[in-house]
């Protein structure tokens, strides 16, 4: 009897329904399975989904009634919602067995999975690994975190599954089989639902749990765990890594040059960490060069992701707005400060209890001056003379306009989360770039 028989003789609740929720519930209902649909919010996103394609599908919106999950022997819970929630919690006491929708995904799964987590870089290695399979020909699938449901793929017929997996869906994941799986690196995130950083790096080492190939990082020794099948990636001394040679630096693997990294659109060494772990997590394909050279020449980059939107009297405008925690920002200064006289930094938002400290070093080192705006702009006013605090980003654009001179970067890459001012971390960027084009 294969999985799916086995859900359709249990009660089966869904908790969220906003992407992975609708997700979820789409798949159970597709295989005839009617699962109770709970979301804590009035009007949840997919609110209007269900009442249109499963009007019969009980669904109960709002705040939670003492004991609302209890009678479910499943839930299949959002990875918006933890495991410590009073009520998810409850019903953990009470027996009920809670999961995610990358363990149901991996309970059903059979075709070969690239797994790929961190702090920063995901969603660039996941779309420039899909971008080379896709060169090399084969059915390739792309979600998780990255914005789509991972259940999706479980009717498709593919070669690959790529997927963006956050510490937040690792936590409910326990089946996953992975043909390689990579952490990226681990810098604080999050911080506002793990009780420690040991707990986050626990949630993202989950990963390796069964993995063919492991991935890690030889920069970052959070990343790595003993296996019998490690592939290490670095800038230099990895089994994948930059060499130089007499016609420039080269990717290499296990010593070999294989190719230029003048073949990279992407610009950055961060890039090339990023190209070199792409490599390393399609080693397991076989996939030929001229596939990964192709891929490598068109991949240009994700928008809000150190993206040039302008420049205007010399001075360069770069949107960052997806460094949305400390790590990504520090990354933008030591990547952008060799192509600047100065950068001028403009952040805040929510930090979402992080330290924040990491910053002070490369701000004091490259910035001319800093705009803080936000919920925590106390938390980095004071990391530079020239601070200034401002109420709106078009104040920030404007005040940076006036600041800057001719060779300087200003750069939006604000170390926090956009909740407390922007539906989302595009509409922050997007904001950015609307200020920048009416200079
Ligand atoms: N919420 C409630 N009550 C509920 C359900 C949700 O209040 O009953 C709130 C929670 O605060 C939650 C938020 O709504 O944080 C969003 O939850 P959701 O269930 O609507 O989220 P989804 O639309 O299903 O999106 C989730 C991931 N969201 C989170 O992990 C918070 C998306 O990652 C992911 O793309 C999607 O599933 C598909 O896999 C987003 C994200 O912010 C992009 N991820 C974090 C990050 O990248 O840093 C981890
Ligand atoms: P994620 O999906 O993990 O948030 P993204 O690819 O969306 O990763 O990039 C998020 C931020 O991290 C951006 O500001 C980007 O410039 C930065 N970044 C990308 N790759 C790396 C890396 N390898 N190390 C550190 N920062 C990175």
């Amino acid at each position: 009897m294969s999985y799916l028989d086995t859900l359709k003789h249990k009660t089966v609740t869904v908790l969220g329904l906003g992407v992975s929720g609708l997700g979820t519930v789409r798949f159970l209902l597709q295989h005839g399975i009617s699962p109770k649909v709970v979301d804590t919010r009035s009007v949840p996103p997919g609110a209007d989904w269900l009442a249109h394609n499963a009007p019969d599908c009980e669904a109960v919106f709002g705040p939670l009634a003492e004991g609302a999950l209890l009678e479910a022997d499943i839930i299949v819970i959002t990875p918006g919602i933890p495991l410590y929630d009073r009520y998810v919690a409850q019903a953990i006491t009470h027996g009920v067995e809670v999961i995610g929708d990358v363990e149901l995904f991996a309970r059903l799964n059979t075709t070969p999975v690239v797994a790929v987590t961190g702090s920063n870089g995901k969603s660039t290695v996941v779309s420039l690994a899909h971008a080379v399979c896709q060169a090399a020909g084969l059915k390739v699938g792309l979600g998780g975190n990255i914005g789509t449901s991972v259940l999706e793929f479980l009717d498709q017929d593919l070669d690959v599954i790529i997927l963006e997996l956050s510490s937040f869906q690792l936590e409910t994941t326990q089946s996953l089989k992975c043909a390689s799986a990579m952490i990226l690196n681990i810098t604080e995130d999050h911080m506002d639902r793990y009780p420690d950083f040991e707990a986050y790096c626990m949630a993202k080492k989950r990963i390796y749990q069964q993995t063919d190939c492991l991935v890690y990082n030889i920069h970052d020794e959070k990343t790595y765990q003993s296996h019998q099948s490690a592939l290490s990636v670095g800038l230099e001394a990895a089994d994948y890594c930059i060499s130089p040679t007499p016609e420039g630096d080269f990717f290499c693997v296990n010593g070999q040059p294989l190719l230029s990294v003048e073949h990279l659109a992407l610009s950055g060494k961060h890039n090339q960490f990023n190209a070199l772990s792409v490599m390393a997590l399609l080693s397991p394909f076989k996939i030929k060069l001229d596939a990964f050279q192709e891929a490598f020449l068109h991949f240009t980059g994700l928008s809000h992701r150190c993206q040039l939107v302008a420049e205007v009297a010399g001075v360069k405008y770069f949107n960052d707005s997806k460094a949305t925690n400390v790590g990504a920002t520090v990354t933008a200064l030591e990547s952008l400060h060799t192509e600047a006289q100065k950068i001028i930094l403009i952040l805040g938002g929510d930090a979402k209890g992080a330290d924040v400290s990491p910053l002070k070093a490369p701000i004091l080192a490259h910035c001319r001056a800093i705009f803080c705006f936000g919920k925590d702009a106390g938390l980095f006013s004071s990391m530079h003379l020239q601070s200034y605090s401002v109420s709106s980003l078009k104040e920030a654009v404007i005040g940076a306009n006036q600041l800057a001179q001719n060779g300087d970067i200003v750069l939006l890459a604000p170390a926090c989360a956009s909740i407390d001012m922007y539906a989302n971390y595009m509409a922050r960027g997007d904001d950015f770039c609307k200020w920048v084009e009416e200079l």
